[in-house]
């Protein structure tokens, strides 16, 4: 157990972290492109604002506090089930100054909970657990911020140093095998984790090959430059079908130009850098180039393996470097810089037998469908997971650069559709051992 003035320390750090990050991404811009949707895939920034604050409200002022609504009358304008993404546009939804005065009025209602609250007990408050949950909440949406921001056409607004040279120089191996056994998957311990990442439970994994570092732009290359998009082979009929009716030839922002790929990058065009791993592909593409390079991707237990098994004393670890915190010299995660580091990078973040960046970089695709563990239970409310188990949507792993430590663990989930490509998807493939 953790004392409660520790864990009020945490949880207040926790939200301001991903406040002043919510700040960046909505003050870089002016009014007209807060309230503008860039795509149709994507929210107004002003919506994903409100919403931050609204959530915040109903979990922690309403369900946490005990107190009245603020503002019942905006709930249905930014419940998510009720207008999807495309419609949010035409709603009457808070202006910027408007949504940031109710942000705010609702974050200093918080903290005055967070200093009375016993953080103990009942599921919804111990270990400060829909504080964690809400600071997450809106990590999340910050990534969801930086994808419009990604998509969104004109000059840059947001600036980062590239990640630090982190590499020493070691010649890697192409993979690493893992050997066969059971291992512990998922987590009952680990306090502010998500419904869908409990309870641990033993998984038999059978013993594969996962590659060292995720695909690289230049191994992607040469599955572009081999006709890796022509190829019905390579491809699922649904990837096929996919990528024949809306055209695909290359990774999402990528052009031809001169006997060169370009990608436009947060308003910057730029040549692909060959080293750095692949982002803005579809499982399907990340699938067809798993199958032309003779492999397959992982599935989810194995990437959780891979991730967090530790076979000299047979546990599994919070991360591949073992139960601390991420520290910028061991995992690209926060946004502290808007684009993946070389593979290769991040020695310190190697996992016990030496796969490196399994925690930041890029999100990495699995083969698996997002499924309930077995003995799941919802909560505090099924539309976090629950309502979207099932064949349609794949697990990726891992967390990207644009994910804050909070909303990133060995146990995290994530999931999307496989045509999704606007996120910071990327993935390492693997095979059987036998
Ligand atoms: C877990 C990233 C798929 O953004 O749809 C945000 C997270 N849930 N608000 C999403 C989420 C509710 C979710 N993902
Ligand atoms: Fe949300």
């Amino acid at each position: 157990t953790i004392d409660p003035e520790a864990l009020r320390r945490r949880a207040e750090k926790a939200l301001r972290t991903a406040r002043d990050r919510t700040h960046t991404l909505t003050t870089c811009v002016d009014e007209p492109d807060l309230t503008a949707q860039h795509s149709p895939l994507m929210s107004p920034l002003v919506w994903d604002l409100a919403h931050i604050g609204n959530q915040e409200e109903q979990w922690l002022l309403r369900a946490v506090g005990g107190c009245d609504a603020l503002r019942p009358d905006i709930d249905p304008l930014y419940d998510a089930f009720e207008h999807p993404r495309a419609e949010r546009p035409s709603l009457p939804l808070l202006a910027p100054a408007e949504a940031r005065g109710y942000v705010h009025e609702v974050r200093g209602r918080v903290l005055d909970i967070l200093e009375r609250v016993e953080l103990r007990g009942a599921p919804l408050v111990d270990a400060g657990f829909a504080f964690g949950m809400i600071a997450q909440h809106e990590q999340q949406h910050d990534e969801t911020m930086l994808i419009t921001h990604q998509l969104r056409r004109g000059p840059a607004a947001l600036t980062a140093p590239p990640p630090p040279d982190t590499a020493d120089g070691a010649v890697l191996p192409e993979e690493v095998l893992i050997p066969g056994g059971p291992f512990t998957m998922g987590t009952s311990a680990e306090p502010w984790a998500l419904d869908n990442e409990r309870p641990a439970h033993r998984r038999l994994v059978p013993a594969f090959h996962i590659d060292t570092t995720p695909v690289t732009n230049g191994a992607y290359q040469r599955f572009i430059a081999d006709g890796g998009y022509a190829e019905r082979r390579w491809w699922t009929a649904e990837g096929w079908a996919y990528i024949r009716e809306h055209g695909l030839t290359a990774p999402l922002f990528w052009r031809r130009e001169g006997g060169q790929w370009l990608r436009r990058r947060f308003g910057v065009t730029e040549p692909v850098p060959p080293e750095e791993p692949v982002v803005h592909v579809s499982w399907y593409e990340a699938d067809a180039y798993a199958r032309w390079a003779g492999r397959r991707l992982p599935t989810e237990e194995e990437w959780e393996k891979a991730a967090r098994h530790d076979p000299d004393s047979g546990r599994s670890r919070r991360y591949p470097w073992g139960d601390a915190d991420p520290t910028p010299d061991r995992a690209n995660l926060g946004q502290r810089h808007l684009r993946p580091a070389p593979a290769g990078s991040y020695p310190r973040g190697a996992s016990a037998l030496g796969v490196r960046q399994l925690i930041g970089d890029v999100w990495e695709w699995t083969s698996s469908d997002f499924l309930p563990y077995p003995g799941f239970r919802a909560f505090p409310y099924r539309e976090y997971s629950e309502v979207f188990f099932g064949p349609a949507y794949k697990v990726l792993r891992g967390g990207s650069f644009a994910v804050d430590e909070v909303a990133c663990r060995g146990t995290f989930r994530n999931w999307d559709l496989p045509v999704r490509r606007q996120i910071f998807s990327g993935f390492r493939t693997a095979r059987d051992a036998s």
